[in-house]
């Protein structure tokens, strides 16, 4: 598997052209988007990790041999950040989901131990709004009991109710679990253009 750091971009014109699938990954910040993608494409440091949360503030587009582009969402609800970034934020990431017509799926990722916020359900609600399959995934499973992770996994989709596709995967990036689900649904979901060619977007950029 070939992955490659294509691009950081912060507005439409900087995408890089909507030539094959797109998987966007979203969540809040320091949920573990980033080490997710690089248990996904088997490289350490592709996707920038960081202990301290909100640091990426841009989109960042990763290619996946000639088959996918993968690209890294800033994160949301990072409390001290200023308004000013904030705005920023809803403004790229919205921009971003309008106009990409080769978004086959957002993956949201939501920490396993922690109820969801308003953050994450307004991102579903967006997703669910503008028609855009969304792929639920709970990381940091590493961090629960086999049965600790169940109940909080019957939790989470009961608070999610009606904003959820499919049900959760649970994830870890420590263990790898997950893994190879994740990727079955990624392959699923970008072989089929019915789940991007979507009913409320625009077709794609002018
Ligand atoms: N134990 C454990 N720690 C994890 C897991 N995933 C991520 N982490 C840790 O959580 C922290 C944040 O991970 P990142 O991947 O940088 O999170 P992010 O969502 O990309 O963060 P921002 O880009 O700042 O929004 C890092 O210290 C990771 O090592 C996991 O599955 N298990
Ligand atoms: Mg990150």
């Amino acid at each position: 598997m070939d992955a490659a750091f294509i691009k950081t971009a912060y507005r439409k014109e900087h995408f890089p052209p909507p030539d094959r699938p797109e998987i966007a990954f979203a969540g809040r910040s320091n949920v573990g988007k980033s080490s997710l993608i690089n248990v996904l494409v088997n490289r350490r440091g592709l996707a920038r990790t960081s202990a301290s949360p909100g640091r990426t503030q841009a989109l960042n587009f990763f290619r996946l041999d000639d088959t996918f582009y993968l690209v890294d969402l800033p994160g949301y609800g990072f409390a001290k950040v200023p308004l000013s970034v904030k705005q920023s934020w809803r403004r790229m990431v919205e921009e971003y989901l309008l106009n990409r017509a080769n978004l086959a799926a957002v993956v949201v990722i939501l920490d396993i131990r922690r109820d969801p916020t308003p953050g994450d359900k307004e991102l579903l609600q967006w997703l669910t709004t503008y028609g855009i399959v969304a792929l639920p995934i709970l990381t940091k499973a590493d961090k629960l009991s086999r049965n600790q992770a169940q109940v909080h996994l019957r939790g989470i989709t009961e608070a999610l109710s009606g904003l959820l596709p499919m049900p959760p995967i649970l994830f870890s990036a420590k263990t790898r679990q997950g893994r190879d689900e994740i990727w079955k649904a990624i392959r699923a979901l970008a072989a089929n253009p019915q789940d991007y060619s979507s009913l409320n977007r625009p077709s794609s950029n002018p």
